[in-house]
């Protein structure tokens, strides 16, 4: 076979060479450059370039193909997706029953269904494709808001919580934040293990890591009575937002960061657990409430006060 193919070569020289005048090992003139002449002069084809060449055919985009095409409008994100007939959507229906359209039952991830673990990932991927989640992540990486380390930490994130779930329940009025009660589990909520969505930050592309008890203890069940056996809400607050350090903590990578963590989900499902050991407390301590007055009381950039996060039924949700 090569030596075919060799063969096959040498004829075709020697035709070559033999083209110009007839000297074997003569100097052989470079090929004129290409040339075509409808490059200068284009023919004429009876069309007009297009105005708009993402768009070039007016029969088929309409109005897109000119110069002055339509304006472009987003959709608001309650409907960005489409959503079945309120009689369509699977059971189990958590928050929607008869009686109150809004009100969200949070559970405990483990009491939750297949069904209800994929609706919750499933949203949770929706609001990120939509880019509805990124700038949600954001408001947590800015310091102005004073959502840490301060009495603000328990109603800010109540709030945030119930941002996240408003934007979660768009997409599929089903869903409630699940909570992940760390200290009596011990161990990472083995259903998000394989769930690490990437999110687009206003710092860029952000994908979810973990480094899943490398640098942390997770507060246990007598670290939360011990918080929880606080009388006043000035030291409960500090013991609380404390556990929930660890927390973050524990799971590590992305939770770490105040700048990324709420781009895992478990970090609303540990806030979810904050949050629902802050109800309880509530209800054992009434009266106790921050000390939160003037602009430090506005849960900004939410127009909630403090006094608005008191009651989570008033909010819409409770806790099972
Ligand atoms: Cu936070």
């Amino acid at each position: 076979m090569a030596n075919v193919k060799r063969g096959r070569k040498e004829v075709k020289r020697t035709r070559d060479h033999g083209s110009h005048n007839g000297e074997p090992h003569g100097h052989k003139p470079h090929n004129p450059p290409y040339y075509d002449p409808d490059y200068d002069n284009p023919p004429d084809y009876g069309h007009e370039s297009p105005d708009n060449p993402r768009y070039p055919d007016h029969r088929i985009y309409g109005e897109y193909a000119s110069k002055k095409p339509p304006r472009y409008v987003p959709h608001p994100f309650e409907h960005m997706c489409f959503k079945p007939r309120k009689d369509d959507y699977k059971p189990p229906t958590t928050c929607h029953d008869d009686h109150d359209d809004t009100l969200c039952i949070r559970k405990d991830h483990r009491m939750l269904t297949t069904d209800e673990q994929n609706r919750f990932l499933n949203a949770f991927t929706q609001i990120n494709v939509m880019n509805a989640l990124g700038p949600l992540v954001d408001i947590h990486s800015n310091a102005i808001h004073m959502m840490h380390g301060n009495p603000r930490f328990l109603p800010w994130h109540r709030i945030y919580l119930l941002r996240m779930e408003e934007l979660l329940m768009m997409v599929d009025p089903t869903v409630c934040i699940p909570y992940w009660k760390s200290s009596e589990e011990q161990a990472f909520p083995s259903w998000l293990l394989g769930f690490t969505p990437t999110v687009n930050l206003m710092s860029g592309p952000h994908t979810v890591t973990r480094t899943i008890g490398m640098f942390a203890l997770l507060p246990n069940v007598a670290d939360v009575a011990t918080a929880m056996a606080n009388g006043t809400f000035n030291t409960f607050a500090p013991a609380l937002e404390g556990i929930h350090n660890s927390g973050h903590v524990w799971v590590g990578g992305s939770m770490a960061s105040i700048q990324f963590a709420p781009c895992d989900p478990v970090f609303w499902m540990h806030h979810c657990e904050i949050d629902r050991i802050w109800a309880e407390w509530q209800a054992a301590n009434p009266g106790q409430n921050p000390a939160l007055a003037g602009a430090a009381a506005i849960m900004d950039p939410w127009t909630e006060t403090e006094v608005d996060t008191r009651d989570i039924m008033a909010l819409g949700y409770s806790y099972v």
